[in-house]
This record gives C-alpha cells, sequence and structure tokens, in this order.
C-alpha cells in the first residue's frame, strides 16, 4: 500500500524512468562523496575547484543533453535531475556546471557549424576546457538588448572581427578557456554571437579580472570580461543566429536547469532543518520538531519542494515532446527560485542562533539562493515576460 515519504511527497519518482532514476542516483553519489565534502572550505576561501569540471566530465553530467560530440545524450529530466543533485550541495558548484553545459555548450551545438561542432564540443564535454558565457554588461543586466559591445570588421584582415566592450558578473570568466560572448554587429545593429579563444588573443585584448570578496555564490568563481579590439575569426561567430534568440535559447537550458537546482537546494535545507528540530529540545525536553509553528515550517518548504519538483518534470518532458515554451520556463525559474528562497529563509529561523555557524550549511543556501532568484532573468523581469504573455502589453518599455 502507498506511503507516504516526506522526502519525496508526491512521489515524483513515479514520473522518472528507471534510467532517469540511476543517473539521478549516480549524480547523488558524486555530489554528496566528492562535492559535499569540499563545500565549506570552497564557501570560506572563496575558491572554485578547476578539477571539478573534468570530475564531471569523466562522469558525463556535461552538455548531458546533447546527442554526440562526447556528450551522454539524455532526456531533459535526466539532466535536471543531475542540476538538482549538484545544487543539493552548492548553487555555485551548479553555476559552474550550467554555464558550462547550458551555455556555453548549448549556444555551440544550436547555431554552431559542424566544425565548430566537432572542434569545441568534445573538449568541453570532457571538462578539460572550461567555457563561460558574457551577456551581461555594467550598464545593462535585464536589457541584453542594449548591449553596448560591438564588433568590427577588421580594416585589413578579412574574416577578422575586432570585438570591444565588457561584460561583468560572469560566471567563471577568470579561469574559461572560451566565452561565448554576445555582440552587436557594427555593420548591422544585430547581436550575434562569437566564441572567444583566449589562448589566440594578443596580449592586452582580452582580460578577465576575478570580482572578489562576495557575499554569495562564494563557491564559484565570477568575473568580467574586457575586450580590447579583440581578435575573433569568422570561424567563431555562430553563424546561424541573429538578434537575442541566441542568448535567449540557451538561456531557456539555463533556466530549466535551476527550475530544477532550486528545488535541490530547498530540499536539502529542509532535511538539515528536520534533523536539527528532532534533535535540538527546549521547554521541558520538548524537540523543537514537537512545535506546530516549527512543524508548519517543515509543511510549508516540503509542499513547495513538491510542487515544484513536479512542474520542472512536467515542463522538461514537454521540452522533450517539443512543446515547452519560454513562458512555461519562466514560470518555473521564477516560481521555484521564489519559493526555494523564502522558504530557505523561514527554515534558516529553525536553528536559532546556530544558523551563523556555517557548519549548519543553511545560511550559506540562503545567501545564494538570492542570486539564483536574481540571475538568468530577475523573478520580477520573469513576472513581466508572463505578464506580456497573459495580457499582450509589454511592460519593459
Ligand atoms: P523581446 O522583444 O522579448 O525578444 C527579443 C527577441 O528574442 C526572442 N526571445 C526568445 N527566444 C527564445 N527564447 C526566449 N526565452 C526568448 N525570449 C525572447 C524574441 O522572440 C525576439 O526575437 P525577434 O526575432 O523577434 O527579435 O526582447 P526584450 O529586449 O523586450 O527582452 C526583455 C526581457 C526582459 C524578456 C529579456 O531581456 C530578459 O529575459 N532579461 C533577463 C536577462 C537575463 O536573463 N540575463 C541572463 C544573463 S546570463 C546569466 O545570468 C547566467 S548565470 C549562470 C549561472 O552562473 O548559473
Ligand atoms: P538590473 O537589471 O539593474 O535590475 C535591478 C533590479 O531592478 C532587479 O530587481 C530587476 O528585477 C529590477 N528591474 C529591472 N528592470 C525592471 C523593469 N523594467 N521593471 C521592474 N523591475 C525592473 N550574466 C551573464 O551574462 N553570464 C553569467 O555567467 C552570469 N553569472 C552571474 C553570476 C553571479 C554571481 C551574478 C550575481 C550575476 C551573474 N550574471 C551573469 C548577471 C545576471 O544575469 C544579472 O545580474 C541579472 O540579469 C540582473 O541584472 P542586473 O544585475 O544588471 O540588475
Amino acid at each position: 500500500s502507498a506511503v507516504f515519504n516526506w522526502e519525496d511527497p508526491l512521489a515524483a519518482a513515479e514520473l522518472l524512468t528507471a534510467e532517469e532514476l540511476a543517473i539521478q542516483e549516480t549524480a547523488r553519489q558524486y555530489c554528496q562523496d566528492k562535492l559535499q565534502p569540499r563545500i565549506l572550505e570552497a564557501y570560506r576561501n572563496e575558491d572554485y575547484d578547476r578539477r571539478i569540471l573534468e570530475e564531471m566530465g569523466e562522469l558525463g553530467l556535461l552538455g548531458a543533453s546533447i546527442e554526440g560530440y562526447g556528450c551522454a545524450g539524455v532526456s531533459t529530466v535526466a539532466s535536471g535531475l543531475i542540476t538538482k543533485e549538484v545544487e543539493r550541495v552548492d548553487s555555485g558548484y551548479r553555476s559552474g556546471m550550467s554555464v558550462q553545459s547550458s551555455l556555453a555548450m548549448t549556444g555551440i551545438h544550436e547555431f554552431g557549424t559542424e566544425e565548430m561542432k566537432e572542434r569545441l564540443l568534445p573538449g568541453l564535454a570532457s571538462g578539460k576546457v572550461s567555457g563561460c558565457f558574457g551577456l551581461t554588461e555594467p550598464n545593462h543586466g535585464s536589457d541584453p538588448g542594449s548591449m553596448e559591445t560591438v564588433a568590427r570588421e577588421h580594416p585589413t584582415q578579412k574574416g577578422v572581427y575586432l570585438l570591444t566592450g565588457s561584460k561583468t558578473w560572469i560566471t567563471n570568466s577568470p579561469i574559461a578557456d572560451l566565452a561565448l560572448v554576445w555582440a552587436k554587429l557594427e555593420s548591422t545593429g544585430k547581436i550575434r554571437g562569437f566564441v572567444v579563444e583566449r589562448s589566440k588573443c594578443p596580449p592586452g585584448t582580452y582580460e578577465t579580472p576575478a570580482i572578489k570578496n562576495k557575499t554569495a555564490l562564494r563557491a564559484s568563481i565570477t568575473g568580467m570580461i574586457h575586450m580590447d579590439d579583440c581578435p575573433v575569426g569568422v570561424e567563431n561567430m555562430l553563424p546561424d543566429v541573429e538578434g537575442l534568440t541566441g542568448p535567449f535559447t540557451c538561456l531557456n537550458s539555463a533556466r530549466m536547469g535551476i527550475a530544477f537546482g532550486s528545488m535541490g537546494a530547498l530540499e536539502d535545507c529542509l532535511a538539515r532543518a528536520r534533523e536539527y528540530s528532532l534533535e535540538r529540545k527546549q521547554f521541558k525536553g520538548n524537540p523543537l520538531a514537537k512545535y506546530q509553528l516549527i512543524q508548519k515550517k517543515l509543511a510549508d518548504a516540503a509542499t513547495d519542494a513538491a510542487y515544484g519538483t513536479l512542474a520542472a518534470v512536467q515542463v522538461a518532458r514537454l521540452k522533450d515532446a517539443g512543446k515547452a515554451t519560454p513562458e512555461m520556463i519562466s514560470m518555473i525559474k521564477r516560481q521555484n527560485c521564489d519559493r526555494a528562497l523564502q522558504n530557505s529563509r523561514i527554515l534558516q529561523e529553525v536553528f536559532g542562533g546556530n544558523a551563523t555557524s556555517d557548519e549548519y550549511h543553511i545560511g550559506r543556501h540562503v545567501a545564494n539562493l538570492f542570486v539564483v532568484q536574481t540571475y538568468e532573468g530577475q523573478s520580477d523581469i520573469h513576472a513581466l515576460i508572463l505578464g506580456r504573455a497573459i495580457t499582450g502589453k509589454q511592460a519593459f518599455v
């Protein structure tokens, strides 16, 4: 007979294939055995271990939903479950994976030439080559369509573009071997994607200073990209896309990952708060878990995690069936990030003063989830995307 499982209250596992469950288990084992023991020191020291990408590559976790080119070719659901397991440990580790897989690899896979895919994707899939994604600029975050970075044709060298401009808040930029950078073509004013390979940039044309002393996502390295007439050959310009459709197609994939990932972080907060509340006693030897107000906090978090996971699985299935729309992805990215952030803040209260110690992990998730709610389209921006779809009225401008 059916049994209630607080870790999967609405039995989302019933919706998964045996292969998807096996992939999730592989990812979970890796994350719990190899990532969890590293996270405290990484977060304290603001240190991202570059080897993590190679470890993930060896397990087939990078670009996992891509077919061929050294990638695993699994379902969007399986890929989401991998993301969920990584973010159960830390949103910063998931960030490092997202920019490699969903942003850099997806862009090259969707819009690159066959030659480009064969040249670049296997290295990225193995994690031996690291990638990042440069869209946001110092003056243009929520409104990337106003970007100032330009690509102009080299005055004398045919087939070469010169990129000039700055990108900021770029995950992995200081360590990335290549960057998928979005710039406006000077001749047309249209946004195009360029793969900038660090090793091919002359000194002084491409700099990637780190942004230090972050208050969140400290186990992920973040930086800027400054380009000053940085030469990029036409063979590294994505040929098949023009305009914001390019970066947003990559973002559809990454936002889907975040919808799953944020639920992993929330589930970790819930499991830790539950355990703490069972052990901690206040007032006549009663565990906190016995008090109604504590139980409500746990019930709310379990409910939101269960609903959010079901919604993510549904939209991922629709994506594989070719029936998902960007608005659906906006809805689950927004809702799951909002609920993860809100519940993690409430669950933090269960720990009392101990929440202040990083050894209880909850404060780290809370700080991280603020960023997760902000990047890849801040929550209110997704509300406006949905509002536009519901009313037909544009609120941005
Ligand atoms: P809008 O008029 O809406 O659209 C312009 C063109 O783009 C197309 N498009 C999409 N295509 C595919 N998928 C989507 N989701 C799309 N959304 C829009 C659209 O069809 C149109 O095409 P065309 O051919 O007609 O030109 O453009 P807008 O300028 O009004 O956009 C406004 C808005 C708010 C929707 C958009 O700019 C937005 O989403 N802003 C949020 C910015 C954002 O998400 N930045 C993310 C940066 S990357 C990042 O944060 C990585 S963190 C990674 C990590 O560490 O995990
Ligand atoms: P702004 O656009 O200035 O927005 C500030 C506030 O105003 C937000 O709350 C926003 O919702 C609100 N707002 C803006 N416009 C409107 C409006 N029309 N109506 C109502 N409210 C509005 N970017 C990349 O390209 N690549 C990366 O790898 C990457 N990694 C990141 C890693 C970290 C740690 C962080 C913090 C950010 C990263 N980003 C990355 C950037 C991220 O995508 C942006 O920070 C985000 O899109 C928001 O842009 P902004 O910070 O410029 O905020």
